[in-house]
């Protein structure tokens, strides 16, 4: 029986791993962590709540043995557009919070997923088809953070053989929660305008191609990955993974197959594009779909297709 503690349970992906992780491993044992954000009633009331911060190593421990956690989720961070205006508080939750989680694993054993991301790359790393190993020399805190968690929790695993894993996430398109500071936002939010208002002002550059994923494949690759078998982990932290690529007009022109009046215009935040620059246009993922059978769902289509029907119905207005 899997006892999970999740930090950062009302964020982006949290909030929606925590219900899937629920739905599978029994509403009891999943205990949803935050820290100040209030969380949902369906998240508040479907199962076991902690207020837990991961800069909080007292409290980290003290909820890990109220519940005897066997494995932890850590997806406290700050996206990398707030990172860059708070560098302190995202080394702080990123680095220093990475590594007491690591060090509550190591005591009570526990297994970690660890979530880095594109931002794990820089300027000098190959920009399409990026290799699983390759050049990390971020330029942004974010991507500090990102490279420090993924070898730290690679040192803890050969060190101490704490079962750490984790995945170098795309955006992640969802239609449930907002992302909040994150230079892949765009891909998210042009399909909120597309409905209210048939047009979107897109802050991200022409013909910046970037990695994204449905949430969905987001949840499903994070619980196969720490499901999979580990003799077959030739790799741990972390794995490439991707869905699609795409750039403003592609996803605008997808959109208009649903939406034919929607128009988009650009004005370009300088500061999203300093860093959407340096990140990939297109990860090889072949690592991951050999390693543990990773293989997504949802292309460009299907996703668009999707996240129309269900935001229409969220806000009740119709395309
Ligand atoms: C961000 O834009 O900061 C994130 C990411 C790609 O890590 N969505």
């Amino acid at each position: 029986m899997k006892n999970i503690l999740i930090i950062g349970s009302v964020g982006q992906i949290g909030s929606e791993l925590t219900m899937e992780l629920r739905r599978r491993y029994g509403n009891d044992n999943v205990v949803a962590g935050f820290r100040s954000t209030q969380p949902s009633e369906e998240l508040a009331n479907s199962g076991p709540l902690e207020r837990v911060d991961a800069t909080d190593v007292e409290r980290l421990n003290e909820v890990v043995k109220k519940y005897n956690i066997d494995t932890i989720y850590n997806l406290a961070a700050l996206l990398s557009a707030v990172a860059e205006e708070k560098p302190q508080a995202a080394w702080n939750v990123g680095v220093n919070g990475v590594y007491n989680v690591l060090e509550v694993a190591r005591e009570h054993n526990c297994a970690v997923f660890f979530p880095s991301s594109i931002g794990a790359f820089g300027p000098s790393t190959p920009l399409d088809n990026t290799p699983q190993d390759t050049i990390q020399r971020p330029n942004t805190m974010y991507g500090v953070t990102k490279v420090t968690g993924e070898l730290l929790s690679d040192y803890y695993f050969k060190r101490f053989g704490v079962d750490t894993r984790g995945l170098r996430y795309p955006g992640i398109i969802s239609n449930v929660t907002l992302p909040g500071g994150g230079t892949t936002d765009y891909a998210v939010e042009i399909f909120y305008e597309a409905i209210r208002n048939k047009k979107y002002i897109c802050p991200m550059a022409a013909g910046t191609f970037l990695d994204m994923m449905y949430m969905p494949d987001a949840l499903d690759a994070a619980i196969d990955l720490m499901e999979a078998d580990p003799s077959k982990l030739k790799h741990r932290n972390a794995f490439n993974v991707t869905a699609m690529s795409f750039d403003p007009e592609i996803i605008s022109n997808e959109i208009k197959k649903h939406i034919p009046e929607f128009i988009m215009e650009y004005d370009a935040d300088p500061r999203k594009k300093a860093i959407a620059d340096t990140w990939p246009n297109s990860m090889d993922d072949s690592c991951a779909r050999e390693e543990w059978g990773w293989n997504p769902k949802y292309k460009l289509g299907e996703m668009t297709e999707d996240m129309l029907k269900e935001i229409s119905k969220k806000l009740g207005i119709g395309y």
